[in-house]
């Protein structure tokens, strides 16, 4: 198998692109599929300070890593969840990226800055864990970007993650989530933009990336994904990936380009109006925020064993969650 550009030995064949490449060439393909997307997308303006939200997973360093490659002004932010030794680890991966490249890293842990965990949340809302998760990085991610004066919040949703949500939302006729499945959502309402640039590379390729880079990554999933429709969605589009390659490409950036405009209106009217939180500023249609109510709730519980939380069943996870980024 030879490189489609150099003819020396490729290490990747890309079925989708009908191309092989060598380990330069992917480098470069995956520099240039990033760059691609924040362009045609209008992501990031020259000089932007953007906020890269980062789990140690392969998809978020690999974001990192091409975003300082290619010239932006970028940090990274890391939420310590508490889901166990996985969290631990993920944490230990973003901090040894960071200090080895010598690039500045946000730290956040819920159990120290906040007194909850992610399992412990679960536990006393009595919901999934990936709700008070989600909710978790989505207010810490735009606060710390808010504070920190970012323009963007950065995160490594792929095409597979983006392929798996929109089969999820498309199957459920979420229509309000299907107004909101954007590669960029711009600022609003006091909101930090939110942008994807890994929207056209596949897991395997940001995976293959990290390898030819050298960068560790967490290779287990979080244990709180398990069983939850969103990996099943996945596993539905590899089976038609591999028999009819650029079929994800063409799901999502087809819903781009044809249909996701149909379904604003119905996320827009979802949002309604929106005022300031009375303890943090966050927008809200209540008096106080969804991660301030949390708080309120789940703080100063002991923790609960990461065990005990009951696995996600298939219908109780929102389709989007478990991809291992919000
Ligand atoms: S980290 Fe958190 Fe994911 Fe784990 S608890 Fe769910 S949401 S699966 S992106
Ligand atoms: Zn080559
Ligand atoms: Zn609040």
């Amino acid at each position: 198998m030879k490189c489609t550009v150099c003819r020396g030995p490729a290490v990747i064949d890309l079925r989708r692109h009908n191309a092989n490449f060598c380990g330069e060439h992917l480098l470069k393909f995956c520099r240039d599929q990033v760059a691609k997307a924040i362009h045609d997308h209008k992501m990031i303006e020259p000089g932007e300070k953007v906020l890269v939200a980062v789990s140690g997973g392969k998809d978020s360093l690999a974001l990192w890593d091409i975003l300082v490659e290619l010239g932006y002004q970028v940090e990274g932010m890391t939420i310590g969840l508490g889901i166990g030794e996985y969290s631990t680890h993920s944490t230990a991966m973003t901090v040894a990226f960071a200090e080895d490249r010598g690039l500045p890293l946000h730290h956040v842990d819920l159990r120290e800055d906040y007194g909850y965990d992610v399992p412990t949340a679960a536990r006393v809302t009595r919901r999934v864990p990936c709700s008070a998760c989600g909710l978790s990085k989505r207010h810490l991610f735009d606060k710390t970007a808010l504070d920190g004066g970012f323009d963007v919040v950065a995160t490594g949703h792929n095409l597979d993650d983006e392929a798996a949500v929109l089969l999820g939302n498309t199957l459920h006729w979420q229509t309000e989530y299907l107004g909101r499945q954007l590669p960029v959502l711009p600022a609003t309402d006091g909101f930090p933009r939110k942008v994807k640039p890994l929207v056209r590379l596949s897991e395997r390729e940001t995976a293959a990336y990290c390898v030819i880079r050298g960068i560790d990554y967490v290779v287990e999933e979080c244990p709180m994904a398990e069983g939850n429709r969103h990996l099943r969605y996945k596993e539905a589009l590899n089976l038609i990936e591999a028999g009819s390659p650029g079929s994800k490409h063409d799901f999502y950036f087809g819903f781009l380009a044809r249909a996701a405009d149909r379904f604003q209106p119905e996320a827009a009217e979802a949002k309604g109006a929106l005022g300031a939180c009375e303890r943090c500023g966050a927008p809200t249609p209540d008096t106080l925020c969804a991660f301030c109510r949390l708080v309120e709730r789940t703080a100063g519980h002991d923790p609960v064993p990461v065990e005990l939380i009951r696995k996600p069943r298939s219908r109780g996870a929102r389709a989007g969650a478990g991809s291992g980024k919000q």
